[in-house]
């Protein structure tokens, strides 16, 4: 790879949608490995800290796995072969069966520019709007709260009132380990911490009230919550009468759900909710933090304007430390919102009413605006499945794996008729459904804007060459748009011309009507875009420096400029367990792993965490289906299938699971948690519900287990041949990628019998691509050529397996000798939890138990905990565990 210099590049990270400023330095070597990352401490949203995906961004750059150039049905092509097939397709498609045939799947995870241009294209020119997101998943829920309680897609908050609250209440937020840095930010004030989960998370070990309610029942709550400030003469009643409407219709829902019959729904006790009530009810600076345990329901959008409902009834918004704050997931959802990403929004945050059709029809010069909403994610691929939509083109995001029913889309996109995937990376299970791939430039390379979940608007800037023939999303876009003949309204040379031209549509005919607005920044010159500071929206005339905090003058953006109350009404899951499926499935993110991991899985030591999909249970619910710690189990849904390690919890509820969402079939085999979800979704938003899914447990009768770990092109043939074998003997795999190679974990259903593993692996394959081969006793064999082949251990229990961990960089080495001493079963026990500082749980146990008491003493002796801080959560577990409570530095 070519290295450009770019010393002291100020970038942002593209993974959380906390947006922390990254400080790019390179050493005088070149090539990705000189590169350092490093906070940026002149960044707001972070003042330098990182956490561990941050900071390992260093070790996900590089050639491997990139997709490097376009591809045709399989085969490697050019890029003009490439995209006059793909501009043929659409054409065709469009010609034959009008606009609605085709369709874009975007990604919260592309640039600003990447995302205007791609909803130029769809809604301006060719004229439909079926251009939906993988925001559908994350937050349409949020977006349409807000919009019935504001009258836009307003966030009220930022993250300096997360510094300054006296209380912050996370409900279905697992901030510790989804927004590291502002959870944080959050300890680090003085707030007092509730958090609000069926799971005991990471984020409720650390919390000052902790209310475990049932799964889905936010609603009652809330309601409950706003009963209670009603009776005991909490609300601000000036501020509802001057600056609301539907206070009373709003009270009339809420008034069934007394203190006792809310604790009762929600399964708390009602002392826990009495102090929870008491503590919002008291306290002024209240910022309500929420995420995806509230939005992933069928009943999301009612949730989020209960929510919204004790905000308006206490006058908690546009002040200072106080407002309903939705977090956003992705590094670019708001962005994605600004642009209008989404097939029931126009963009700059226009609704779909004809004179912002026509407005936008006279900004653009367009042709065919669309007219009415297109198909969100569900039923776009609903629409592919039936081949409705002949044409498709997926960007920046893993539906394959991500989407409800991920099985049944998978399958849908192998048998629609034209399916293009631009990605960075090659090989997804979205990828291999595609007739069409396209390079795309990743984190690094890309250079554009990116807004975060309090408005501020942050720089991506380059500092490494494109690999191969890797191109940006915008350019591939505007490459489509000028082969479908629209040139002059695609004809950008950078992104600095598409930025004005979307600051210059924010404020065209805008007259204080639309919340966003960055007019300001319309002419925005080359070296100023590239020089721009992080700045929050609105950036107009009224704001020339943006704004922190929306609605501190109480004007909203609905036709009375006052804030809506919304009636709202608890609603059951819309799926109910039964007989057959008779346990909840909970989904979410685990604290080292990005999404569907085709970047952070490439990062060693990010998979020491966990490295299989831990799937965790209530013990009272393991002993029933006989799963014990480590066992293999799958879950089954009236949908699909998953599999992975059971852990065994009391964080969990009896009754409720817990699985992780990153593995995908790339890595493991059933590996996808959302192929489990029924496509179910929220009547306003289109959101599906993710939280609550039936299933029933299965315990996988494994009898032996082996490791086989090889350099990637033995891999490759090793895996064909194991994947051919169709064998039934194979009951699970999970691969994990290493420095040189990969790691396979293998589980079989028959015990190992005498040499039975090295017949079945070794007999076939012997000679073809080494050398030598060992057979060393129990179950081990080593294969040599030059280097390490191939090593095999077997055994049939895998907790008598030895540490694989140090066997894997014997790949690296010239005639490695494994030493025999790495080849004995020793019990694992070694699951790294703190990842910056590579510190074991088993030598965590082992320093408490010597007498480290504290978070600090640990820190000091270990150094655990002292760099990003995510672990302590962790750490702070196995000290409540060994009961010596936490002594706080
Ligand atoms: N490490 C890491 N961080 C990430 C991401 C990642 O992939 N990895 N992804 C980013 C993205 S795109 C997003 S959207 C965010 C998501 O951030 P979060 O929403 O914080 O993450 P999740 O783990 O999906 O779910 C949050 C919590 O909701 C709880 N929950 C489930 N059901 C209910 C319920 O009925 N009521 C309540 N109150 N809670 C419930 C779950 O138990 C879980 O602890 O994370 C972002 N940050
Ligand atoms: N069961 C369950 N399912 C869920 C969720 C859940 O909590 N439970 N959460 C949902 C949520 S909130 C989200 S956000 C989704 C996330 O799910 P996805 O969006 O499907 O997951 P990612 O792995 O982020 O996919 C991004 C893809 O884009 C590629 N990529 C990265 N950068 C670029 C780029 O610059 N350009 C291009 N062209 N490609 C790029 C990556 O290699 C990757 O293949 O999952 C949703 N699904
Ligand atoms: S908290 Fe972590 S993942 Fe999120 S933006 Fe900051 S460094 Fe990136
Ligand atoms: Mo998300």
């Amino acid at each position: 790879m070519t290295v450009k210099e770019y010393p002291g590049t100020h970038t942002t990270c593209p993974y959380c949608g906390v947006g922390c400023g990254i400080s790019i330095n390179r050493k005088s070597h070149p090539g990705p490995s000189a590169i350092t990352v490093r906070g940026d401490t002149q960044h707001p949203s972070n003042a330098g800290r990182l956490c561990i995906k941050g900071s390992a961004l260093g070790e996900t750059l590089g050639d491997r796995g990139r997709l490097l150039r376009p591809h045709l049905h399989g085969q490697a092509t050019d890029w003009n072969t490439a995209m006059s097939f793909v501009a043929d397709a659409f054409a065709d498609s469009i010609r034959a069966h009008g606009p609605d045939s085709v369709a874009f799947y975007l990604s919260g995870q592309l640039l600003t520019e990447d995302y205007y241009v791609a909803n130029k294209l769809m809604k301006g020119f060719i004229g439909t709007a079926n251009i939906d997101t993988n925001s559908r998943l994350c937050m349409s829920s949020a977006v349409a709260g807000y919009k019935r309680a504001f009258g836009a897609d307003a966030v009220p908050c930022c993250y300096d009132d997360l510094d300054r609250a006296d209380l912050v209440v996370l409900t279905g937020s697992n901030a510790a380990w989804t927004h590291p840095i502002l959870f944080q930010r959050m300890q680090a004030g003085n707030a007092k911490l509730v958090v609000i989960d069926p799971r005991a998370s990471a984020t409720a070990e650390l919390a000052d009230l902790y209310l475990g309610i049932r799964p889905g029942s936010d609603t009652a709550l809330f309601n409950g919550l706003l009963y209670f400030l009603a009776q005991h003469q909490h609300l601000d009643n000036h501020y509802i009468q001057h600056h609301t409407s539907g206070f009373q219709e709003a009270l009339t829902s809420a008034r069934t759900w007394s203190l006792q019959q809310t604790a009762l729904h929600c399964g708390v006790p009602a002392e826990k909710l009495l102090a929870f009530f008491r503590l919002f009810a008291e306290t002024e600076k209240t910022v309500s933090f929420y995420s995806q345990g509230i939005n992933q329901s069928g009943s999301g959008t009612d949730k989020n304007n209960a929510i919204i409902n004790c905000h308006l009834a206490t006058g908690r918004i546009g002040r200072v430390g106080a407002g309903p704050f939705s977090i956003t997931g992705q590094p670019n959802a708001m962005g994605g919102r600004e642009v209008g990403g989404l097939a029931n929004t126009l963009a700059a945050h226009m609704e779909f009413t004809r004179d912002n059709t026509n407005r936008l029809g006279r900004f653009w010069h367009a042709p065919q605006v669309a007219l009415t909403p297109g198909l969100k994610a569900v039923d776009m691929f609903r629409a592919v499945e039936s081949g409705q939509i002949k044409a498709v083109w997926i960007m920046a995001t893993n539906p394959a794996v991500s989407m409800p029913e991920a099985g049944r889309v998978a399958e849908a996109l192998r048998n629609c008729k034209f399916v293009v995937v631009s990605d960075c990376v090659a090989d997804t299970d979205t990828t291999r459904c595609a007739q069409v791939l396209l390079p795309a430039t990743s984190w690094g390379e890309k250079n554009g804007t990116v807004t975060n979940a309090e408005r501020r608007i942050s720089r991506q800037r380059p500092f490494l060459q494109p690999p191969g023939e890797a191109r940006h999303d915008w350019q591939i876009i505007c490459d489509l748009a000028q082969r479908l003949g629209y040139t002059k309204a695609f004809d950008y040379s950078h992104p600095v011309e598409i930025f004005r031209e979307h600051a210059r549509l924010s404020g065209f005919e805008n007259n204080g009507s639309r919340a966003f607005d960055i007019s300001l920044l319309e002419n925005i010159q080359r070296q100023e875009y590239d020089a721009l500071q992080p700045v929050q929206w609105p950036v107009n005339q009224d704001n020339p420096q943006g704004c922190a905090r929306l609605f501190n003058d109480a004007r909203f953006f609905t036709d009375n400029r006052r804030a809506h109350f919304v009636p709202v009404t608890p609603q059951a899951p819309l799926q109910q367990t039964c007989a057959l499926y008779p346990l909840w499935l909970n989904s979410g993110r685990m604290r080292d792993q990005w999404h569907t991991m085709t970047r952070t899985g490439r990062a060693r030591k990010l998979l020491n965490h966990s490295e299989i999909a831990e799937i965790q249970i209530n013990p009272q619910d393991a002993r029933k289906y006989n799963i014990e710690e480590g066992s293999l189990i799958a879950l089954n849904s009236a949908q699909g299938r998953m599999s992975g390690r059971a852990t065994l919890s009391e964080a969990q509820r009896p009754g409720e699971l817990f699985a992780p969402i990153h593995w995908s079939e790339t890595l493991a085999r059933d590996a996808r948690v959302s192929a489990l979800a029924a496509a179910v979704v929220d009547p306003h938003s289109g959101q599906p519900e993710f939280k609550q899914v039936p299933i029933q447990v299965e315990l996988l009768p494994c009898k032996s287990f082996a490791t086989l770990i090889c350099p990637d092109i033995v891999a490759e043939k090793l895996w064909q041949r194991l994947n051919s074998a169709k064998d039934k003997n194979l009951l699970h795999w999970y691969r994990v990628p290493c420095a040189e190679g990969y790691r396979y974990e293998l589980a079989l259903r028959h015990p190992l019998n005498g040499r039975s593993l090295g017949t079945q692996l070794l007999g076939d394959i012997r000679g073809i691509y080494w050398q030598q081969i060992e057979t060393l006793k129990n179950q081990r064999y080593l294969a040599y050529n030059n280097t390490l082949q191939l090593l095999i251990i077997a055994g049939n229990r895998w907790q008598n397996l030895p540490d694989r961990r140090p066997l894997e960089r014997y790949l690296e080495m010239e005639l490695p000798r494994v030493p025999a001493k790495l080849l004995r079963p020793i019990a694992p026990g070694v699951k790294v939890l703190c990842t910056c500082m590579q510190v074991s749980r088993t030598q965590i146990t082992e320093a408490i138990g010597k007498g480290l008491h504290s978070l600090a003493a640990l820190g000091n002796a270990l150094g655990c905990g002292t760099h990003c801080g995510s672990c302590k959560a962790e750490i702070s577990a196995l000290l409540r565990t060994a009961r010596v409570g936490v002594a706080e530095e």
